[in-house]
């Protein structure tokens, strides 16, 4: 088996693929697409296109999107840790969920920083103001949702998990989840002490300086 990852350690997709590598403690290659090594850019744009990372090369075959690197490892990779559910109701909820972090979690996190990085005249208030009422009608969603689960499909963490712990954690320091939604700052907080995803956190914490609006001293 060789597998081998193209990815950035404080992208937040990337860390959503390196938790699933870190549950099973599958080994992997980690092409760092760093600014100091250009060629990894060279391969990762061979390879797709769209230039969008985190790239799983399995055996030389490329499998793209972190959600399906998750279902990739799961089918052809598994360890302990099954991130995909067994029983099709419970794959239904934790792909649903996974669908939630990434779309209405992630996606208005990404607008707002991806603005932040614009030049003055080029930015979207309009955009952006949109943003920040998806993210709290998402986090209030959330509170509901969270309350008397452990995990986002409940007892197992699974893919919806992988989705959910770099999703907020960008999240809550882009717009911060409020005090009114205890459920799902408890929520973020299991996650960000989940080692998997504590070691994802530990090893972007040396590229905070990137972080447009200012990385808190906090997490
Ligand atoms: N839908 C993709 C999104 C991947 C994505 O947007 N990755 C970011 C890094 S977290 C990226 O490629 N940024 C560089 C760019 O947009 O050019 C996935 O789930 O893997």
């Amino acid at each position: 088996m060789s597998l081998v990852l193209f990815a950035h350690p404080f992208a937040a997709y990337c860390q959503k693929a390196l938790i699933a590598l870190y549950e099973n403690e599958t080994p992997f290659t980690y092409r760092r697409l760093d600014k100091s090594d250009p060629s990894a850019f060279a391969e990762l744009s061979a390879l797709w296109p769209l230039k969008k990372f985190p790239v799983l090369l399995d055996d030389g075959r490329p499998v793209i999107e972190a959600t399906i690197i998750i279902e990739h490892l799961d089918i052809h990779h598994p360890g302990p840790v099954r991130l995909i559910p067994e029983e099709p109701a419970a794959t239904q909820e934790a792909r649903f969920l996974d669908r939630f972090f990434d779309n209405y979690v992630a996606t208005p996190q990404g607008k707002i920083v991806t603005d932040a990085l614009r030049e003055p005249g080029e930015r979207d208030a309009r955009g952006v103001a949109d943003a920040r009422a998806m993210l709290e009608t998402a986090y209030a969603w959330l509170e509901q949702r969270m309350a008397g689960r452990q995990w986002g499909t409940g007892e197992r963490f699974s893919l919806a998990d992988c989705a959910a712990a770099p999703a907020l954690f960008y999240a809550d320091w882009t717009h911060p989840i409020g005090e009114r939604f205890p459920n799902l700052r408890t929520y973020r907080n299991r996650l960000n002490a989940r080692p998997s995803f504590a070691r994802a956190i530990e090893e972007a914490r040396p590229y905070r300086s990137v972080f447009p609006l200012g990385a808190p001293e906090r997490d």
